[in-house]
This record gives structure tokens, C-alpha cells and sequence, in this order.
């Protein structure tokens, strides 16, 4: 496959209502859309997931588009034929920037799903040997707030046909809000992302969140901790699943020897592509590890490739991958999967296109391959 035009489009799209994290507090989302085609005639658009605060990752929006723009596009220019498949071998002299590489290795996948006339999920369920689920159960994250607003947004998404539902937490003071919402939700299938607001002193008190039957929670402790997750998943009756901390498949190995985790949040723009992830992917069934996708509050274009991903039977629990209406009214591509029957619907999905709008837009950015 060759590359012939790839072009880049930074938008801000605003969120319908602020996502609080114990990172930050997002209320405008700005990505860096990337339009690639190839000599075949084929089209994929990327997205660079990156945020503009510091918070959940050293990789920023302005820096990751530098980065592409500066580092990545200039090898592909000079190298305009697509080798294998991996942001190794496309650029085997850049460290780092998983982000950037991620936003031009995810649509490559695209491109070369459509040259072999398979969808995106059967081109990457082909490369592990799995097979692709047309309809998957999906969770949703919510934002940090006091008890009345979660119990108002879990009843919206228990009615919306959501099967799990993820309460980010800030604190300790955010572990009664939790607790109440068990009560009032005996059955619902309950996880907690503290997104490194914990520290190993906090242990007996985040172990208390089994009277709450949580299934995990999700990066209690600072990135890089890997020893002290261990430590605290050796004291908790329920499972760690490391998100920020996971950022290459070393990161799963030191996971698997250390017992760091039992669950991994599996992001492909955080660990640079598709290629990587199905590499954590094989590793982690090996060491049934349970793996899933996670999100990053993407548009509708990010939203294809994770939903994609979270269509291989490899993974059972259900994923932060439903439709990207939960935190946009303008959809930027016409990828809008319904949520039916408690299943998001992916099998009958005909391939992304952008908006006439959108690629409007494009089309009056420069080609930065000619
Ligand atoms: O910690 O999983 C996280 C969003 C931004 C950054 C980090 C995280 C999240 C989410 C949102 O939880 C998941 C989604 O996109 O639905
Ligand atoms: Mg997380």
C-alpha cells in the first residue's frame, strides 16, 4: 500500500455537559483529525486522542500534533509505501509519542481492512486468530459528581441499554457516593476509576468498597506504581485493572511478574496503535489477565477504532465504548452504531464517512505527502 494525500484538521468540539476526572475537568475536547488515502483510491480518517491538560498524560494535544507533524509525516513522505502494520516499523527511530503514531496507524489499519474487503474488527480479529461479535454489551464512564446527579445519570444510562456502569472518583470522600449507589442499584454491574487519586495508606479504606460488590477498580495509585499496586491487590478482594500505567506490552509483562493487576483497560491510542494492542491483548489472555477497551471521550471517528477493537470475542467485559453521543450533540462522522436491545449494533455498520461538512473542511487543508 501506498500513501498518497494525508492531511490535518485540528478541531474543538464542546462536550454537552464538563467530564470531571482526578485528572481534570474537560469541557471543550479538542483532536487533531487525520485524512489519509491511499493509491487504491482507499479513504481513512484518524484522530489524535491527546488531551491539553497534563493530567492522565505527559502526551498533549499541541505536542503530539508537533510531533506528528514534525517527526512521523516527514518519514512517511520519504517512505510513502506502508511496510508491516506496526508504528515499529514505521518509524523505527521515534521513542515515544504513542499518541501521534496511534492517530496515522489506526487508519492504516482502515486503509488496509478495505483493500482486503473486511471490516476493521474481522481484519484485526484475522491477525489473533479470534472472531468478530456483530453486537457487544457496553458500560459507560461517568464523570465525578455528588449522589444525586450519578443516581440521575444511572438511571438515564439503565434505560439507554447500558450493562455496566464505571463511577470516577476523586477521593475518599467519593467512596460514600459509591456505597449509596449500590443501595440503590442491588444489581448493577459496578466499577471505580480513581485515576490515581489513592495512595497505599488508603488501602484498608478502598478495601471497604467490597461491601459495595465492586467488580474492580481502575488506577488506584500513581502511574509507575506497579509495586504498589501489587501490594494493594494482594489486600483487596476485588481486582485492580491499571489504565494510565499501561503504556506498552513491557508495561503487561511487569504486570504479569509483580502481580500489579488482574484486569487491564486497553486504550490503542495510549500504546501507539493496533499492532501493540493486539500484542497486550495475546499476552494478557495468556496470564488471564481480563482485558477490555477503554475510552478517551473520542468523536465519533476515535469511538470506530476502539469499537472495533471491543468487537473480538477475546474480550468478555463490556467496554467505555459506547456511541460518542454520550459527550457530543454534532457527530463529525456518519460511524453512529445504535445502542439496540442492550447490544451496541456494529455488525451492519457500513465504513465511516465524514460529514459533507467535515470533509469540506478537509479538503481545504494541504496535503502534506505531495
Ligand atoms: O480514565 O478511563 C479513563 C476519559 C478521559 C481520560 C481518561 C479516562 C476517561 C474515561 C472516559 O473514563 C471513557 C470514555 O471515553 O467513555
Ligand atoms: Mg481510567
Amino acid at each position: 500500500m501506498r500513501l498518497t494525500e494525508l492531511r490535518v484538521l485540528p478541531v474543538a468540539v464542546p462536550l454537552r455537559q464538563p467530564f470531571r476526572s482526578a485528572h481534570e475537568q474537560l469541557k471543550m475536547r479538542q483532536l487533531t483529525l487525520i485524512y489519509l488515502r491511499s493509491d487504491a483510491g482507499f479513504e481513512a480518517v484518524g484522530e489524535l486522542e491527546a488531551f491539553t491538560e497534563p493530567g492522565y498524560s505527559p502526551e498533549l494535544q499541541e505536542s503530539e500534533r508537533q510531533a506528528l507533524l514534525e517527526q512521523l509525516v516527514p518519514v512517511l513522505k520519504a517512505a510513502p509505501t506502508v511496510p508491516e502494520l506496526t508504528a515499529e516499523s514505521l518509524w523505527p527511530n521515534v521513542a515515544g509519542h504513542r499518541m501521534a503514531k496511534a492517530a496515522i496507524e489506526l487508519p492504516l489499519w482502515s486503509l488496509k481492512a478495505q483493500e482486503a474487503g473486511l471490516t476493521l474488527a474481522e481484519l484485526l480479529a484475522r491477525s489473533v486468530g479470534d472472531t468478530v461479535q456483530p453486537a457487544i454489551p457496553v458500560g459507560i464512564s461517568l464523570g465525578v459528581a455528588d449522589l444525586a446527579t450519578q443516581l440521575k445519570r444511572i438511571k438515564w444510562a439503565v434505560t439507554a441499554g447500558y450493562s455496566r456502569v464505571k463511577l470516577k472518583v476523586a477521593g475518599l470522600d467519593d467512596l460514600s457516593t459509591v456505597k449509596a449507589v449500590r443501595q440503590a442499584f442491588p444489581r448493577l454491574q459496578l466499577i471505580v476509576d480513581g485515576n490515581e487519586a489513592f495512595q497505599l495508606t488508603d488501602a484498608a479504606a478502598l478495601a471497604t468498597l467490597a461491601a459495595a460488590e465492586v467488580i474492580m477498580i481502575e488506577q488506584p495509585l500513581r502511574a509507575g506504581d506497579f509495586v504498589g499496586h501489587a501490594k494493594l491487590q494482594a489486600s483487596l478482594p476485588f481486582a485492580i485493572c491499571l489504565d494510565e500505567d499501561i503504556l506498552s506490552v513491557e508495561d503487561v509483562e511487569r504486570v504479569v511478574r509483580l502481580g500489579s493487576a488482574r484486569s487491564l483497560n486497553l486504550k490503542p491510542s495510549r500504546v501507539g496503535g493496533f499492532a501493540e494492542s493486539l500484542k497486550i491483548l495475546r499476552l494478557a489472555n495468556a496470564h488471564q489477565l481480563d482485558c477490555w477497551v477503554g475510552g478517551m471521550v473520542e468523536s465519533s471517528v476515535g469511538r470506530y477504532y476502539a469499537q472495533s477493537l471491543a468487537q473480538l470475542s477475546l474480550f468478555k467485559f463490556p467496554g467505555d465504548v459506547g456511541p460518542s453521543e454520550q459527550f457530543f450533540t454534532a457527530p463529525l462522522s456518519t460511524w453512529q452504531p445504535p445502542l439496540r436491545n442492550r447490544r451496541l449494533q456494529l455488525g451492519d455498520q457500513p465504513m465511516p464517512k465524514l460529514t459533507p461538512e467535515m470533509a469540506a473542511r478537509f479538503q481545504r487543508q494541504r496535503n502534506l505527502l505531495a
